[in-house]
């Protein structure tokens, strides 16, 4: 059966101010090189690239707290990519994001809150990114977007210059997360998830229950009441470091390459699939060339599988066997 075709926007979010390490600002770059449009037209998706934003640097974008980096920048780059991605799910694409990193996540997925209210977050990522401006010990928005969005945590959240445009958009109950290790993930972290009831699930609980059961609860969670668009926001670090080393926070011991198919299989599956982001590739980072190719290619793998591509083949119709003469 031919599956329906998809109109794709692709948004390119070339911004780096939300963590320290310099290269991730090209991440877009590396992922179109590696071949994402070409991939996603073989599916029959319509693409409509959007081309690169441009991020405006905030001139004196002095520390908060003496602590939080760059956040007027990071604010405004968020404010710009939410109104994008928010026109291209009204014009009724399915939105692609590649960052940039994952502070860009605050803007994405609050822009297409605004289209969709209901919508559900699935957030796959070696760490949780849901520290507060105030747990933070690195100060990078990079690891704290999940908690500008959750409603239940706004009264332990200070107003942060760049931010006032911004209206906290998620329930606890929309979103899982799956990260990679408790051993990486900061205590206030893990604290903020079991405190506020969000379902979490670390690689342990992946080994002991298999990807698969993972999904099914994954799933029955977000989608028990009514079903509802996903937003898929993935970190390339979410993969072990062997597959995905071109990025600036690996953690060891992360999904296999056929975890990570298998969870965009199981969300493409589902149909209901709005938007995704595809953060963290830094392609100055990998030790050679040959790293940040395979990196940039796994991210074209986990996008192209969102939107139809599987590992059992294309089923093209083979009309008569040869037959030796
Ligand atoms: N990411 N938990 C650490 C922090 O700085 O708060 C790491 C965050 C990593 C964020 O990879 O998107
Ligand atoms: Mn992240
Ligand atoms: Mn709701
Ligand atoms: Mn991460």
């Amino acid at each position: 059966l031919p599956k329906p075709a998809h109109s794709v926007a692709l948004i390119g979010a070339p911004f780096a101010r939300g963590q320290r390490r310099r290269g991730v600002d090209r991440g877009p770059a590396a992922i179109r090189n590696a071949g994402l449009t070409k991939r996603l037209a073989g599916l029959g998706c319509q693409v409509y690239d959007f081309g690169d934003l441009s991020f405006t640097q905030v001139p004196n974008d002095e520390l908060y707290n003496n602590l939080v980096k760059y956040p007027r920048s990071v604010g405004l780059a968020s404010q710009v990519l939410a109104d994008s991605v928010s026109g291209a799910v009204a014009a009724g694409h399915r939105c692609v994001t590649i960052g940039g990193d994952h502070s860009l996540a605050v803007g994405s997925i609050s822009g297409h809150t605004r289209q969709c209210p209901h919508l559900c977050v699935i957030w796959v990522d070696a760490h949780a990114d849901i520290n507060t401006p105030l747990t933070t010990q690195s100060g990078n928005l990079h690891g704290q977007p999940v908690s500008f969005l959750l409603r239940e945590l706004q009264d332990k959240m200070p107003m942060l210059p760049g931010f006032s445009w911004l209206k906290p958009c998620l329930s606890t109950s929309d979103i899982v997360v799956k990260f990679d290790s408790c051993m990486f993930t900061s205590e206030t972290a893990i604290y903020i998830l079991k405190n506020y009831g969000i379902q979490y699930y670390s690689m342990r609980d992946i080994d002991r229950l298999g990807i698969q059961k993972v999904m099914e609860r994954t799933f029955e969670q977000l989608m028990s009441r009514r079903q509802r668009p996903i937003h898929l926001s993935f970190d390339i670090d979410a993969f072990d470091p062997s597959l995905a080393p071109a990025t600036g926070t690996p953690v060891l011991g992360g999904l296999t390459y056929r975890e990570g198919m298998y969870i965009t299989e199981e969300i493409y599956n589902t149909g209901l699939l709005s938007a995704v982001d595809l953060v963290e590739v830094n392609p100055l980072l990998g030790a050679s060339q040959e790293e940040v190719n395979a990196t940039a290619s796994l991210a074209v793998d986990v996008i192209a599988t969102c939107f139809g591509q599987t590992r059992e083949g294309t089923h093209a119709v083979l009309y008569e066997l040869p037959t030796p003469s």
